[in-house]
This record gives structure tokens, C-alpha cells and sequence, in this order.
């Protein structure tokens, strides 16, 4: 039926790990990571916050109650959480026409206009849902914080964001170590309105689907360095695609300062460099544009993929479909 796979007769007798088929299955990838969970993180700013960590269980209850096809419940945010995000947005805000790339700055004006992102107003993730399905077809389940990136990887085939709706902790504005609606908000929801950014995200999702260990965490590496912390060229000078810098004002300057090294992104190298993720990071890989970092996707996923079958999404009934490519 389909293309040869090269590798599959090394393979085919290999279990490939259960992944979901159909978009309702997503209730099942909610797996969460333990690090950077207040409760458990010593060197997590609310550790010592008793306040914060009770307010992260009540919100993180929505995330773990949330079936498919249920409106995100909205969230009363206090006035201490919006002054977070506002010291965020703001501080952005006069960053953006310096380091953000075009795409980001052309729909930062559209959720501006219509979509309730101000200063002084967190948006609701059912109403930023709602505006991106328009957009490009994505739409946001809510999240209780970290999750493994096989979950998280497969939600992406589905063209659903898994999105976390806490606030970061007040004393960490400039950077946060995990994500919260802050980075969902500012650093992803831009991009993912964006076409060719969305088609991005939902092949790499479709990648990883029934991926062995080792290559889901290459494709959580390259998720990192493009997705999170992604640079790309403009004009002559270089600029900030990936959500992690977007929604970082301290990371942001950084990451276009001299100080962190830059490599051309090259999907063989990216997907195996070693990275940590509770500070500013020292390297960034540096794309053509967001269309040249997908077209060396592919052509990287198409040779290193080692399942000996095909996948693919069936928009009409939001599944997947499994051919076998022998
Ligand atoms: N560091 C980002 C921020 O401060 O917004 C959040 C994260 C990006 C990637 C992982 S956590
Ligand atoms: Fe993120």
C-alpha cells in the first residue's frame, strides 16, 4: 500500500508501545513529569509558599478531571496572578518588534484585537482554543503541569496543545523553570495560529506516535531546540521563533545577546545534543526559517523513523490510521 521502509524487517518484530487513535484517547496521555511540581521541588519558587501550592492543586484539579470535548473550565485569576502576567506582557511587549520572528509579530496584533491578550486580562484557554481551531485546526486541552513527552508528543497528531493553566510563581516573572499559562499563552498560542508552524508541530506529533524510548527523546530534543528555543534568520539578523524565549523577557535577551554559543540547526546533531532545563540555556540552533527547520524535519524523520509501519491523521474523524509499509 505504502512506501518501502528500509528498516522495517530489523523492526517488525518489535511491539510498538500503545499510542492513542482517536482524539477522545488523549484523556489517557495526561502522564506527568514530578520535577519542578512545587510540592516536591525544594529549589522551585513556590516550594516555601504554602498559598501558591494549595491554589496549583486547585487549578491542576481541572486539568485532571478535563474529558475530550468539554469546554475548558474558566479560571477567576487573582489579582496577584495578573499582575504576573502583566509584568510578563508588558516587558515583552517592548522586546517583540526587536526579537520576535515575523510570524510571532504579525499575530501578536490579531490576539491583541481579538482574542482578550492585554496587559491587565489573562486570556481564557477555551476562548485561545477557539480562536486557533479557526486558525490552523489546533485547539488546547488543559494540563496539570509537566508531561512526559510521550503524552505530550502525541497530543500533537491530534493537533491539540496540552496546556497548562497555573500562573508561575510571583517572585520568578523573568523566567520560569516549568511551563504555566504564561508561556502557553505568550511563548506557544502565537505560533500555533500560524499555518505553517501548526503543520510543524502536528508532524512531529505524528512522528513520535508508537516511537521506541530512544526516539521519542530525540524528538523531545528536537522539540526543545526548535519548538522552545528555536532561532531563525531574518533579513540579516536573527531572531526568536521557539516559545520557551517568547515567554521568557530574561531568556529572550539572553538568547540574542553574544553570550550563549549558536549552531546551524541540523536536525542529526540537534536531536542528540545534551540540554538542561532549569536555567537559561548555552547553546541555540539557528534555522533558516520556520519552512526550512520543517523540510529538514522531514527528510531527518524519514530516515531515522524506525517503525515499520505508516501513520497517518484522518482529519474528518480525528483518528489516526496504521499501514503497513511492507
Ligand atoms: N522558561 C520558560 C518561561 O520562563 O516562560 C518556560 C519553559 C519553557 C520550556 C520549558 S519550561
Ligand atoms: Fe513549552
Amino acid at each position: 500500500i505504502a512506501s518501502v521502509n528500509l528498516l522495517s524487517e530489523h523492526h517488525s518484530s518489535i511491539k510498538e508501545p500503545w499510542f492513542p487513535k482517536h482524539i477522545s484517547e488523549l484523556d489517557l496521555c495526561n502522564h506527568l513529569m514530578t520535577k519542578y511540581e512545587p510540592d516536591l521541588d525544594m529549589d522551585h519558587p513556590g516550594f516555601a509558599d504554602q498559598d501558591y501550592r494549595a491554589r496549583r492543586k486547585e487549578i491542576a484539579d481541572i486539568a485532571f478531571k478535563y474529558k475530550h470535548g468539554e469546554p475548558i473550565p474558566r479560571i477567576e485569576y487573582r489579582p496577584e496572578e495578573i499582575a504576573t502576567w502583566g509584568a510578563v506582557f508588558r516587558e515583552l511587549e517592548r522586546l517583540i518588534p526587536s526579537h520576535a520572528c515575523r510570524q510571532y509579530r504579525e499575530v501578536w496584533d490579531v490576539l491583541k484585537r481579538d482574542c482578550g491578550y492585554a496587559a491587565d486580562n489573562i486570556p481564557q484557554l477555551e476562548n485561545v482554543s477557539r480562536f486557533m481551531k479557526r486558525r490552523t485546526g489546533f485547539s488546547l486541552r488543559p494540563a496539570a503541569g509537566l508531561l512526559t513527552a510521550r503524552d505530550f508528543l502525541a497530543s500533537l497528531a491530534f493537533r491539540v496543545f496540552q496546556c497548562t493553566q497555573y500562573i508561575r510563581h510571583h517572585s520568578s516573572p523573568h523566567h520560569s523553570p516549568e511551563p504555566d499559562a504564561i508561556h502557553e499563552l505568550l511563548g506557544h498560542a502565537p505560533l500555533l495560529a500560524y499555518p505553517q508552524f501548526a503543520q510543524f508541530s502536528h508532524e512531529l506529533g505524528l512522528a513520535s506516535l508508537g516511537a521506541p524510548d530512544q526516539e521519542i527523546e530525540k524528538f523531545a530534543t528536537m522539540y526543545w531546540f526548535t519548538v522552545e528555543f528555536g532561532l531563525c534568520r531574518e533579513g540579516g539578523e536573527v531572531r526568536a521563533w521557539g516559545a520557551g524565549l517568547l515567554s521568557s523577557f530574561g531568556e529572550l535577551q539572553h538568547a540574542l545577546s553574544d553570550k550563549p554559543e549558536r549552531r546551524p540547526f541540523e536536525p542529526a546533531r540537534t536531536a542528540v545534543q545534551p540540554y538542561q532545563d532549569q536555567d537559561y540555556q548555552d547553546l541555540y540552533f539557528v534555522s533558516e526559517s520556520i519552512e526550512d527547520a520543517q523540510d529538514k524535519f522531514k527528510r531527518w524523520t524519514s530516515q531515522t523513523l524506525s517503525r515499520p509501519y505508516e501513520v497517518r491523521y484522518e482529519p474528518y474523524s480525528q483518528s489516526v490510521q496504521t499501514l503497513d509499509s511492507v
